[in-house]
């Protein structure tokens, strides 16, 4: 990726986790990728998953996946609109972990390293959840983690087994490039 210095020139390739847990879950993924291919270019989708709730346990089953863009919004303006859109698709403030119609989070950003306050990337618990690895192998094998300097391929052997992670459908049913 061309830079100069700390000021990025070129288009970035990011990696987004989708989740739904809350009202039409399939229409909810489908409309997040709507909205965010209004505003980057959505280069790989991968299969749905249906996954048990990690962390706050007592909520309904998500669906979740993965996706691929290509931008030239810089990982703050990723996230506002990630924010818009969880927003806009009647996304409330809550606890952490919560049900929510929509969850859109920045996995891994270039081989970018950000911390600041409220923006971490890589996500601080990519390697640990299958619910992200388990739909990101698909479409990402050999992606490597900045700090891990693991691929994606390894972490997912990393995670042993994974119950609680069940392929719910294609990626077709939540995304054509038009
Ligand atoms: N998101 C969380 C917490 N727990 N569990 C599953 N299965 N899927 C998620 O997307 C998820 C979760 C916090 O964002
Ligand atoms: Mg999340
Ligand atoms: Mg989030």
């Amino acid at each position: 990726m061309p830079s100069c210095g700390q000021v990025k020139v070129g288009v970035a390739r990011a990696y987004l986790g989708l989740g739904s847990n809350l009202g039409d879950r399939k229409r909810n993924l489908v409309l997040a990728l709507e909205m965010l291919s209004q505003q980057a270019t959505v280069e790989k989708v991968s299969s749905v998953y249906e996954t048990e709730p990690v962390g706050f346990e007592d909520q309904p089953r998500f669906l979740n996946a993965v996706c691929c863009i290509s931008t030239f919004l810089s990982p703050q303006q990723l996230l506002s609109l990630a924010k818009d859109i969880e927003t806009e698709m009647g996304r409330t403030p809550s606890f952490r972990n919560a049900p929510r119609p929509i969850d859109i989070d920045i996995l891994f950003y270039d081989d970018e390293v950000v911390s600041l306050p409220g923006l971490e990337i890589p996500h601080p618990r990519v390697a640990e959840r299958a619910f992200v690895l388990v739909p990101l192998m698909e479409i990402a094998s050999d992606l490597v983690h900045p700090v891990l300097k693991k691929t994606v391929a390894e972490l997912v052997s990393g995670l042993g087994d994974v119950p609680g992670v069940h392929r719910w459908s294609g990626a077709e049913a939540i995304f054509s490039r038009r």
